[in-house]
């Protein structure tokens, strides 16, 4: 079948599909954005997926040997308020969850399927809609606390590489520090899932050249000299190909930011046309009622990966992320080692050798005062932690 056939036919399913559900994907330009949804191939699977699809089908087959033969590898690409959107080798189908799949697992929050998992999904005849049957390992997941003393947790994308974090220049309300912190934030959360940031300036063209450098020249000593920062603005179309250069064929990077942080403008940016929604008409809220709440992946094309967009989200709380802190700050987690007390603070102590480390200029002080920021935010949140609930 010829690729813009299938690519009818697939929206003429997607039509059928988004018909049904009326009332719960209307809002979605479903249609418009299937043209940019990644492809199984887009994506794949890595080795252990693909160990752990075959010996899942293999164990089905002692069951039920019918039913093995309709058992798919997917990737979930699209969550909406419909069906998962799952892509499998040739086509791309919404798909239901098997029944008592969620009673199955321990923690639903975790393990329900999100954007970017691989999947086995089972396709029978005459049927319109998949089954999603098995979660396959995740490589790796981002995830972040929702809820105060619940302590739940969800998943926003999962088997991604590079995390995108976005942060607009030039707006009126966001003090430096506002900023620093977000981006701090943010990393210390990619790093912690053991995903690389890249840090993504947007708006760049809000700002006039003295304020622009001020910042940048801040943001780049906060994220150290490894870390890549980037400056794009969408409108002037500056900045979009180092972004497109940090998301290669074959890896899925998540976009992070808050809302109206120009996550969406970037994206249409690098698509090349209007794929995404714009502006905070819609997008305002990931609790509340009447918003959108997709995770959509798009495909950047046959020269660069694939992103998924999500949501902005409201906050992003820290708690027993101490691992991601670590990497993000190493030069003052090895300096405290040296400190007299062993619960020096590094603010005030006599023989702390972070606080010697800023005066020699070994240690950034703004580094520093992020990172026992972030660090006693987190010390806060541990406390209030229900003790049931696992670290991971
Ligand atoms: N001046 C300027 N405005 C932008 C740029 N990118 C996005 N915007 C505007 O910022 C608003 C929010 O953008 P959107 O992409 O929807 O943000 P999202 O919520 O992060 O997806 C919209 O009104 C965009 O037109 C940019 O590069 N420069
Ligand atoms: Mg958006
Ligand atoms: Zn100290």
């Amino acid at each position: 079948m010829g690729k813009a056939k299938k690519r009818a036919g697939l929206a003429r399913r997607s039509r059928e599909v988004s018909r049904e559900q009326a009332c719960t994907v209307a809002d979605l330009p479903a249609l418009e954005s299937l043209r940019d949804v990644p492809t199984f191939e887009d994506m794949g699977a890595d080795a252990v997926q693909a160990a752990a699809f075959e010996a899942w089908v293999a164990d089905a087959a002692r069951r039920d040997e019918q039913a093995a033969s309709e058992m798919h590898l997917g990737v979930v690409v699209r969550l909406d308020r419909g069906f998962p959107l799952v892509a499998c080798v040739g086509q791309t189908l919404r798909a239901e969850h098997a029944v008592g799949f969620a009673k199955a697992h321990s923690d639903e929050q975790v393990l329900l399927p999100a954007v970017g998992d691989r999947v086995v999904v089972r396709i029978s005849a005459g049927h319109d809609m998949g089954v999603i049957e098995h979660v396959l390992p995740r490589h790796s997941s981002f995830e972040r606390w929702r809820g105060k003393k619940r302590g739940e947790r969800q998943v926003l994308a999962a088997n991604i590489d590079a995390i995108l974090v976005v942060q607009a220049l030039g707006s009126v309300r966001d003090t430096l520090e506002l900023v620093c912190d977000r981006i701090a934030r943010s990393m210390v959360l990619a790093l912690d899932c053991g995903v690389d940031p890249v840090i993504v300036l947007t708006k760049a063209d809000r700002c006039d050249d003295v304020e622009l450098e001020c910042v940048v020249r801040a943001v780049r000593q906060l994220v150290g000299p490894q870390m890549r920062v980037l400056v794009t603005s969408s409108v002037a179309g500056q900045g979009v190909d180092e972004v497109r250069a940090c998301v290669p064929a074959g890896s899925c990077a998540m976009i992070l930011g808050e809302s109206g942080a120009g996550k969406s403008t970037l994206l249409n940016a690098l698509l090349g046309h209007e794929a995404l929604e714009t502006g905070d008409v819609r997008e305002r809220d990931d609790a509340g009622r009447h918003t959108t709440v997709a995770r959509v992946m798009v495909s950047l094309g046959h020269d660069a990966g694939v992103i998924a967009d999500a949501p902005g989200l409201r906050s992003l709380p820290l708690v027993g992320h101490e691992r991601g802190l670590a990497k993000m700050f190493p030069e003052i987690v090895e300096a405290a080692r040296a400190c007299r007390f062993n619960d020096c603070t590094h603010t005030h102590e006599p023989g702390c050798a972070v606080c010697e480390g800023v005066e020699e200029g070994t240690i950034e002080r703004i580094r520093l005062d992020e990172f026992l920021s972030l660090a006693r935010e987190m010390r806060v949140s541990a406390q209030s932690l229900d003790p049931d609930i696992h670290l991971g």
